[in-house]
């Protein structure tokens, strides 16, 4: 047989084998692998060798072109910062290598998938590591202020998987829903009646936890300030009070001071005093209050009746615009 009829028969088996063959490969190897590591033996993988028979495998061989015969990680793989891996849950990296024949100039592209595995190598991270929230202590229980939450570069089980609140014993609880972009979002819930006039302000601790081995935690320190509403009007220390005064009293003199109470926070919790307009004009005509002091004075001189008292009536309002 002549040297070009030889050549015209190896041609065609190659390209028979070339198309009958399915040469993808895949390999998985773990992110952040030190430079060297073994990925695996492309040359083998690809049965290139191994399909041909045995007269075939003696005049065909294939020589891996533009990677070794075997195939090492050569740079260190961060699987965060991969664009293909953005915004994935998986993380495939494709890789096409040039087999070529050792007895001929035909080349075979061998289309290569290698998955990077995450591991656990970042930690939940909030935005800030502090903030503060202001809540209304008019807030029900079941209502929710929503914060926003860690970020985990990591994916599956190596991102956020929970958030807990310390201390344990207030009145929040917290609520977590997860996007499938990674990220994360966690509300405070209020689970128990709020009230600033008995506690004004919070300091919380908020921990995003991921599901790694070991796992990692990111902190947020929230404070939580309890805003006042007019929820409290003012008290006077007693209802009624039985005072005895001297008919020759003078004059603008004060014969008693009456005194009340509102807990709530500045307008809402400052206290004016007036007399009542359910009374008689009497009363009205001889005494007076002092709008800011509650101190009950005379405008007229007093008269002594027996079995008579005088019956004042003194009102007192906090300054809240809607009381
Ligand atoms: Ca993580
Ligand atoms: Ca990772
Ligand atoms: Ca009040
Ligand atoms: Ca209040």
């Amino acid at each position: 047989m002549k040297n070009g009829e030889i050549c015209n028969y190896v041609y065609c088996c190659v390209l028979f084998r070339f198309h009958v063959l399915s040469l993808d490969l895949s390999y998985t190897i773990p992110e952040e692998g030190n430079i060297s590591s073994y990925i695996g033996n492309v040359a083998n993988d690809s049965s290139l060798n191994q399909s041909l028979n045995v007269s075939e495998r003696n005049n065909m061989k294939y020589t891996i072109l533009d990677a070794d015969e075997f195939s090492y990680i050569s740079k260190r793989l961060d699987r965060e910062s991969l664009q293909e891996c953005e915004f994935s849950t998986s993380c495939d990296l494709p890789i096409d290598i040039v087999a070529q024949s050792i007895i001929g100039t035909f080349f075979k592209k061998i289309k290569v998938k290698i998955t990077i595995t995450d591991i656990n190598d970042h930690e939940p991270k909030f935005p800030e590591s502090s903030m503060s929230l202001e809540l209304s202590e008019a807030f029900v229980v079941g209502s929710s202020s929503p914060i926003v939450g860690a970020v985990d570069m990591d994916s599956g089980d190596n991102a956020v998987q929970k958030y807990s609140l310390k201390p344990k014993d207030t009145p929040f609880t917290l609520n977590f829903v997860k996007y499938v972009d990674g990220s994360s979002s966690v509300s405070l819930v209020v689970s128990k009646k709020l009230d600033r006039e008995t506690v004004d302000g919070y300091q919380l601790q908020i921990l995003a936890e991921d599901g790694g081995n070991p796992k990692f935690t990111g902190t947020l320190d929230l404070t939580v300030i309890i805003t006042d509403i007019n929820d409290n009007p003012p008290l006077f220390n007693q209802s009624t009070y039985s005072i005895s005064v001297r008919e020759d009293t003078a004059v603008s003199s004060t014969v008693f001071n009456v005194k009340a109470t509102d807990p709530d926070l500045n307008k809402n919790g400052m206290v004016t005093y007036k007399l009542s307009p359910h009374q008689s004009d009497n009363i009205k005509q001889i005494f007076a209050v002092n709008r800011s002091t509650g101190s009950i004075f005379t405008l007229k001189p007093l008269v002594y009746t027996p079995g008579e008292p005088y019956k004042i009536i003194v009102e007192a309002n906090d300054g809240a615009t809607i009381p």
